[in-house]
């Protein structure tokens, strides 16, 4: 069956007011971009002539801003999910003008194929290529691509010339069968390919393939302050001390970690430790750090969902696929973020705190309780089936005004129960094995700013019975007084009885 080739305002047209639109990518690697463009257009369009025009989106994680940030500033979104880093979007969930249904990454895929979110109407796809007999090979991330595929009545294919179609062979495609006759997930090693290197549609439901040339719109990375690295050193050292003592094999296990900074800076501490071998990587996220290993050998292969990488890096990398081809694997999120793989690799997980308590409860998503950052991507997915599973968080935020460590967390995403080692530029954590109390006090020795260290440590000699000392009264004093003063010092427990 022949391709038809459309302009991206043409492909805008299949697109009508109230569908549910999934789309490809993974953060803004993958993602569709022109066609995004032509819909926000439309919509604005639409809303001068007094007309409704809202979609509902599924994406596969964040995406760059010529989808998230496009369509939010459009008005065009009416329902979100499952995970965002935009900000004009942000403004919008936490204004309640677009609902967010914020999700663990790998459970998207199957919840649309359940049929808990509604129809899937139109699949808008970015591609490096796509065959007659309808063969679709992503980009730099797969996401939901082969679900929403599957599912949706109408297919859009942007063809992006900034990746070459020499990359086929580096995606592994493979969707679950649905309970009861789901099996298990053939995946032992990192490395392990188990499908196809293409997402197969049926070709009559493509409407329609717009030739784009685009490049990703993956952010830079700030240089790294020391607070940074430190985090980095003193996740390298704990790891090394585990292979030490044996708590984890000399050959090392994989590693899951989270995007931004913090994150780059534990590969790069992991990289130049000499005491930590050459290992793989199992994630969600392939940073720059990741690939910058590869090349000095310190990783041996690298398994995610996306390549959010600079564009500098892309380039690199494609222009060296003899080298990068055999130890590269992009695989969709059920499988590259599935609890099932996570707890048989024996993963150690690296993801973010926004803050915690110091009994070991995590919030990743909401400030002070209430406001929306991005969402709990894929950390959960990780954090609960890892064999190791780290926080990472700065101690305080703004100047020094916001402990990351308070009594009780505005908004629990992972819990006590799955919180394994919590790491701060002034230390580790390690909760196993450790009763709150216990958890409590090193959490505020090892990893708690030394302005925060009394009010803390005052807070537990308040005489609270239990197995939790938690005094209900005045737990969120922390933030209480943010909203009053604007600094968390000022807490006075006499104030808050
Ligand atoms: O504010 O942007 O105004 O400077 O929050 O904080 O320290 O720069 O760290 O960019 O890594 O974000 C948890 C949000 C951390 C992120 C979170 C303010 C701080 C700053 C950002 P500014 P940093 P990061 C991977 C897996 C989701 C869960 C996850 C995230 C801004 O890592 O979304 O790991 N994780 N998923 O000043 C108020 C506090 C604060 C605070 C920091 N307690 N209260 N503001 N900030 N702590 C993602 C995927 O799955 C794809």
């Amino acid at each position: 069956m022949a391709l038809k080739f459309i302009t991206a305002e043409e492909a805008a047209s299949f697109v009508h007011n109230d569908d549910n639109v999934g789309f490809s990518g993974f953060t803004p690697a993958g993602n569709p971009k022109a066609v995004p463009v032509a819909i926000a257009k439309k919509a604005r369009e639409e809303h001068e002539k007094g007309n409704p025009f809202q979609i509902g989106m599924f994406t596969g994680a964040s995406t760059g801003d010529k989808l998230d940030g496009e369509l939010a500033r459009a008005k065009a979104i009416k329902f979100r999910t499952p995970y965002q880093s935009n900000k004009d979007l942000r403004a919008l969930l936490n204004a309640r003008e677009t609902a967010y249904y914020d999700l663990h990454l790998s459970e998207i895929a199957q919840m649309l194929r359940y049929g808990f979110l509604g129809k899937v109407d139109v699949a808008i796809i970015e591609a490096s290529d796509v065959t007659e007999n309808g063969e679709i090979v992503p980009t730099a991330a797969v996401g939901i691509t082969p679900t929403i595929c599957k599912l949706a009545d109408r297919i859009i294919v942007e063809l992006n010339d900034k990746h070459p179609k020499a990359i086929r062979g580096m995606h592994d495609i493979y969707e679950l069968q649905d309970p009861p006759y789901r099996h298990e997930i053939p995946i032992y090693t990192a490395s392990d390919r188990i499908g196809v290197p293409y997402v197969k549609v049926d070709p009559a439901k493509i409407v329609g393939v717009v030739r784009t040339s685009e490049p990703n719109e993956v952010g830079a990375f700030t240089p790294l302050d020391e607070a940074t690295l430190a985090i980095g050193r003193n996740v390298a050292a704990f790891l090394v001390s585990e292979i030490k003592v044996g708590r984890l094999p000399k050959e090392f296990v994989p590693l899951q970690s989270g995007v931004g900074n913090v994150a780059n800076a534990v590969l790069g501490c992991m990289g130049e430790n000499p005491d930590i071998p050459a290992f793989n990587v199992y994630t969600e996220v392939i940073q720059d750090s990741v690939i910058k290993l590869m090349k000095s050998g310190r990783v041996k292969f690298a398994s995610g969902c996306s390549l959010t990488v600079s564009n500098e890096v892309l380039e690199d990398i494609y222009a060296n696929l003899d080298f990068f081809k055999d130890k590269i694997l992009l695989r969709p999120q059920e499988i590259s973020n599935n609890p099932e793989v996570a707890r048989r690799l024996g993963l150690v997980a690296i993801n973010t705190a926004l803050e915690a308590d110091i009994f070991g409860n995590i919030n990743s998503t909401h400030v002070s309780g209430t406001r929306m950052m991005n969402g709990i991507g894929g950390s959960g997915d990780f954090t609960r089936a890892a064999m190791v599973s780290i926080f990472t968080t700065p101690s305080t935020a703004k100047d020094g005004k916001i402990s990351a460590f308070v009594p009780m967390v505005s908004h629990l995403d992972h819990n006590e129960h799955s919180v394994k080692v919590i790491i701060t530029e002034y230390g580790v954590a390690d909760l196993r094995g450790k009763s709150p109390i216990q958890r409590a006090r090193i959490i505020i020795d090892n990893c708690v700013h030394p302005d925060y260290r009394p009010l803390l440590n005052e807070y537990l000699e308040k005489g609270i019975k239990g197995q939790t000392p938690q005094d209900l009264k005045s737990c969120f004093a922390f933030h209480l007084e943010l909203a009053k003063s604007g600094d968390m010092r000022n807490v006075k427990w006499e104030n808050y009885l």
